[in-house]
Parts: structure tokens; C-alpha cells; sequence
């Protein structure tokens, strides 16, 4: 076992899904302000070793990404995989596996969601969805994901990015790479470091996909989004230290002036290191996986759907270590949602 894995015992596997269960009939939905107050008290109850284990993620930054596995799954509980995240009921069946990743991500920072992604919800589903094949959005399959840092056109992105797998039968890998800055040459990484960068924000954040609009409050949701499109400020694709620079990419969505070759080049030789350093990590059923949104990119190989209630069915927080500095953009101080 590596330092970044941590296998749970059958016992704190079993102390885990039965405090998520029990969690479960005391609240009434992810978003339920009650459920969110209570989250660090509810976290000193999952098993010390998980909570160390992802608080020393946290804060040494040794790895770009974590896995805890061993998570008990109930499916007959769960039920099919859903063919769309709209129109289910709600608390859904599987409530638990979203508590417990809540849970998770109230040990390392706060949950947040989006008011543009999945009608705000706060735990994503992440499975395949008719229509999407081709979209380069969690929701689509036959298409390779390309690696990514979560929400990189917006300034107040997730520090980072819980998944949990409730199954996974084709072992369709989530994909994740990290920078060796020694294989980047001097004269590029000053260039990295300079705001030359467009990102354009991905399509999980348009009204299409989402189910809220029409009226005033969904314009108004969506047009701090389109104000970050038609803006175009341009961002730096690395910050923070020199000596172990965080990132911000999302290539799909990049654009670099034609009249700055410095500005290309540089950012073909991370995009060749970063390719390079790919790995695959297939989520089975049980398993969390942790991602730094500094330090690791994330993708996901093309699959086939299968579109018959067995698919493969990820669910997804993510995690900010400061509410704050989005006060801005929410509607509240207690609103876990950005974009209003
Ligand atoms: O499906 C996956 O493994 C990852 C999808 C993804 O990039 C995400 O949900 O943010
Ligand atoms: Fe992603």
C-alpha cells in the first residue's frame, strides 16, 4: 500500500456506512442548512485513521490526489443508476454515500456547489447521460474527458474534489497527473507564471444543462458566469511557490494569443509533461477518491454506456478551505452555493 491510499478495515468500514445510514434519518436532503452546520460534529465520528489520513493530504501536499477505499455500498439500496440527476425524489436512495462524502469534505474544508451545476446541487452525480456521448462534461462517456483542473476559468474554483464510486462494473478509469517541474525549462516556467492564459468556462455551467431557467433569479444566476465569458481576463496557468507551483488549466476550454509564441510554446511543454505524467485510477465500488485541484489534473477515459440501470455511477463534492473570499457571489453568508 502507498502513502496515498488508505485501505479501511472491515470494522471502520462498517462503523462508516452505519453512522451514514443512521445520519441519513435525521436530515433531510445534502443542501439541508441543518446537515451542513453539523458537519464537523458529525465527522469526529467517522473511524481517527480516515480523518488523519485526509487531513495529512490536506495540508502536506505530498500527493497530488488520495484514495480511501473499502467503503461498504448497499445496493440493493441504491437502486439502478438513474438515467438523469433532474426529477429524481428526494432525500434519494442513496443519501448515506452523499452524507459520508460530506462528511469528508468537512474534514479538509467546506462543501460548495454551484447555483450553474445541477440545479445547485451539492452532491453531484456523475454518471452517463443520453445525448451527452460526446460532451466533454462527467455526464458524457464515449468521448475521452480531458485532463483538467476543476472549474479552472472561475477565481473562486475548489481547493478540492472529492469522488466516490457506488459502481463502477467496466473499471472505466478516472484519470490523474501531476507536475514534475524539473521536466519544465527555466525560460517556460517564468512565462507559465504570467497572466497570458484565456479559460473559458465549461459547458456544465450553461442553462442547458441545468433545468432552472427562464426567470429573472436563473438570469442572474447565469450571468456572472457569461460576464467571466465576455470579460476574457487573462489568468496565469501556474501560481504559488516557485519551487512547487500550483495549477490552473483546463486545455479544452484554453486559448493562447496567436501572437504570443512564448505563451504557446510554454504551455505546449507543460501540456507534453502534464500528458506524460497521466495515470489511471479506476474508482471501484467503495472507493473515495481525494483530489487536490492545485496539484493534480483529472480526466476520464472514453467508456460505452451502458443506459440500463447498471452503469457506472460516481457522486461528487467539492471542497473549498475558504467560504469567504466567494462572499461575492453568494447569496448569503450560509449559502454554500456561488453564482448569484
Ligand atoms: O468521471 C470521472 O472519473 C471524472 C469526471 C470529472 O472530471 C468530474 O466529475 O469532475
Ligand atoms: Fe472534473
Amino acid at each position: 500500500m502507498t502513502d496515498n491510499v488508505l485501505e479501511l478495515t472491515e470494522q471502520e468500514a462498517h462503523l462508516s456506512a452505519e453512522l451514514a445510514v443512521e445520519l441519513s434519518r435525521n436530515y433531510t436532503s445534502p443542501e439541508d442548512p441543518d446537515l451542513i452546520f453539523d458537519l464537523p460534529f458529525l465527522a469526529a465520528k467517522l473511524p481517527e485513521r480516515a480523518r488523519r489520513f485526509l487531513r495529512d493530504f490536506a495540508l502536506g501536499e505530498k500527493h497530488g490526489h488520495c484514495v480511501v477505499r473499502g467503503h461498504r455500498i448497499d445496493t440493493a439500496r441504491i437502486g439502478d443508476t438513474p438515467d438523469h440527476w433532474r426529477g429524481r425524489i428526494r432525500p434519494a436512495p442513496e443519501f448515506p454515500e452523499e452524507i459520508l462524502l460530506l462528511l469528508y469534505g468537512s474534514v479538509i474544508g467546506e462543501p460548495f456547489g454551484w447555483s450553474t451545476q445541477q440545479d445547485g446541487r451539492l452532491v453531484h452525480d456523475v454518471f452517463p447521460i443520453k445525448g451527452h456521448e460526446n460532451e466533454q462534461l462527467g455526464t458524457g462517456s464515449a468521448e475521452l474527458l480531458t485532463w483538467h483542473i476543476e472549474d479552472a476559468f472561475h477565481p473562486y474554483r475548489g481547493d478540492y474534489l472529492l469522488l466516490s464510486a457506488l459502481r463502477n462494473p467496466d473499471e472505466v478509469a478516472t484519470t490523474v497527473g501531476e507536475l514534475d517541474l524539473n521536466a519544465i525549462a527555466p525560460e517556460h516556467l517564468d512565462v507559465l507564471f504570467d497572466k497570458r492564459y484565456y479559460i473559458a468556462p465549461d459547458k456544465s455551467h450553461l442553462p442547458k444543462n441545468n433545468s432552472t431557467t427562464g426567470d429573472d433569479e436563473a438570469a442572474l444566476r447565469f450571468a456572472s458566469i457569461e460576464r467571466l465569458i465576455h470579460n476574457r481576463e487573462r489568468v496565469a496557468v501556474l501560481y504559488g511557490s516557485r519551487s512547487a507551483p500550483y495549477l490552473r488549466l483546463d486545455p479544452y476550454f484554453m486559448e493562447i494569443p496567436e501572437d504570443d509564441p512564448q505563451a504557446r510554446a510554454a504551455f505546449q511543454a507543460i501540456m507534453d509533461v502534464l500528458d506524460r505524467s497521466l495515470r489511471s485510477v479506476s474508482l471501484l465500488e467503495g472507493d473515495v477518491l481525494c483530489v487536490n485541484n492545485h496539484l493534480a489534473v483529472h480526466g476520464r477515459v472514453p467508456f460505452q454506456a451502458r443506459y440500463d440501470g447498471s452503469d457506472r455511477w460516481l457522486k461528487r463534492v467539492n471542497v473549498t478551505c475558504d467560504l469567504r473570499k466567494s462572499r461575492e457571489m453568494r447569496a448569503s453568508a450560509g449559502s454554500r452555493l456561488i453564482g448569484c
